[in-house]
């Protein structure tokens, strides 16, 4: 059910404040939002693809839109990045960010310096691929170990891999890469090839793979002995996480912990552990998941969007017994990438889920409570970008990185 929104004497001020700080440009951001009963519209004003859809619960889709009050700043704080795909932050506060192309930059913490660490295995650089998405090693410090996810081409294609290696002390190479773990089969395509790392308490990694888009490969989201369409948990070494729910029964890969997904670009943990993914949908239908192990989350038969071409899905099929739900899920697509729960110093923002989003080019702020989505904003509107990746700064301030090259600090006031 669509939640009635009341929408009188909404009355906006935005002040908007240019200066400069060094060479970077600094826009200052100061929102007064008040209406007569305390609502606002959700941000959303497109007509949906599909509007004969009915969310399963109230809170599904379109929740009312929320104003943030505090002031921040936004400035670009390097705008010399090629293709930058994952956003990490090494323990002094420098930046390791990857590039599509095949390698890594180090930025300083002031965004100033920049420098290239290579011998990265090689790369499909084609499309969607390229070296994406970067993890630390919990134990960096000490053993300066990092992970990696990237399009390995292969006889017959390509696939998602997980690549490790140690950063050398000079920082400009990584020294005994290894492939610790492939996404099969391989398949001769360039789109959708999920990717993003994210390590677990435990030290285990989740990893999110693709189901390489076409129609061929498609049902291998369901098909439980692939890959693709897969959240799958690996320890260090890419083997079967301990634990993982399907360890012992032959009609699942052991490294399977959640199935069902079309392209999977956003892992997060919130501040209790719990795992939260944000996949792209077909022509609306984008979802945000709570990852449960052993779950089976739908796709490529359970959608709340259609084909590009406007055909319908499994004749329109939105809940089916045995799958779950999305929390929340966008028509028109917003297509989010990488995604964090906020965690740093603006009070208002804690603990929300940030989506950098890309054809949909926002942030997208989503309040949630409970495991449900209670308020939307969108932030840096009107910046125009492709946001790839969003991180939480160990600065308490958020990054993000742009399709056009370029790294975002967003800050307090
Ligand atoms: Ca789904």
């Amino acid at each position: 059910m669509k939640t009635s929104i009341v929408n009188t004497s909404v009355l906006l001020t935005f002040l908007f404040l240019v200066s400069c700080t060094g060479n970077s440009k600094t826009t200052s951001i100061k929102n007064t939002t008040e209406t007569q009963n305390g609502r606002l519209p959700n941000p959303e004003t497109l007509n949906k693809n599909s509007p004969n859809f009915e969310p399963a619960f109230e809170g599904q889709t379109r929740v009312e839109g929320v104003k943030t009050k505090m002031a921040y700043n936004v400035e670009v704080i390097n705008s010399d990045l090629g293709k930058p795909w994952g956003i990490v932050n090494l323990p002094d506060g420098r930046f390791l960010i990857t590039e599509k192309s095949g390698f890594m930059s180090i930025v300083s913490a002031d965004g100033k310096t920049i420098s290239k660490v290579e011998g990265f295995p090689t790369v499909d650089s084609k499309a969607q691929g390229g070296l994406l998405d970067v993890a630390l090693d919990p134990d960096f410090k000490n053993n300066r170990m990092i992970y990696w996810t990237f399009s390995e081409p292969v006889s017959g294609g390509n696939h998602t891999a997980v690549g490790k290696g140690k950063l050398s002390s000079d920082e400009r190479t990584i020294e005994n890469p290894q492939v610790i773990f492939r996404a099969t089969p391989t398949y001769d395509g360039k789109l959708h090839y999920g990717s993003r790392l994210v390590f677990d308490k435990d030290g285990n990694l989740f990893v999110s793979a693709g189901e390489r888009s076409d129609i061929e490969t498609r049902p291998l989201a369901q098909n439980t002995m692939a890959y693709l369409g897969k959240v799958l948990k690996i320890t260090k070494e890419g083997k079967p996480a301990p634990g993982n729910p399907f360890i012992g029964n032959s009609k699942y890969k052991p490294e399977i912990y959640s199935y069902g997904h079309r392209n999977p670009q956003g892992l997060a943990l919130d501040e209790t552990g719990q795992l939260w993914e944000a996949e792209m949908g077909p022509k609306g239908g984008d979802e945000v998941n709570l990852i449960k192990p052993g779950k089976n989350y739908g796709w490529g038969d359970v959608t709340y969007g259609i084909e590009y071409s406007g055909k319908e899905i499994n004749a329109g099929t939105t809940q089916k017994a045995g799958t779950e739900q999305p929390v929340y899920y966008w028509d028109p697509s917003i297509s989010m990438s990488g995604i964090t729960f906020y965690t740093g110093n603006m009070e208002e923002w804690k603990n929300n889920l940030m989506l950098g989003c890309l054809s949909g080019e926002k942030i997208i702020r989503l309040v949630i409570k409970n495991n449900k989505v209670v308020g939307e904003e969108w932030l840096l509107e009107d910046k125009k970008e492709r946001f790839r990746d969003v991180l939480n700064g160990q600065d308490g301030n958020l990054y993000a990185i742009t399709d056009s090259g370029k790294l975002y600090k967003i800050s307090k006031e």
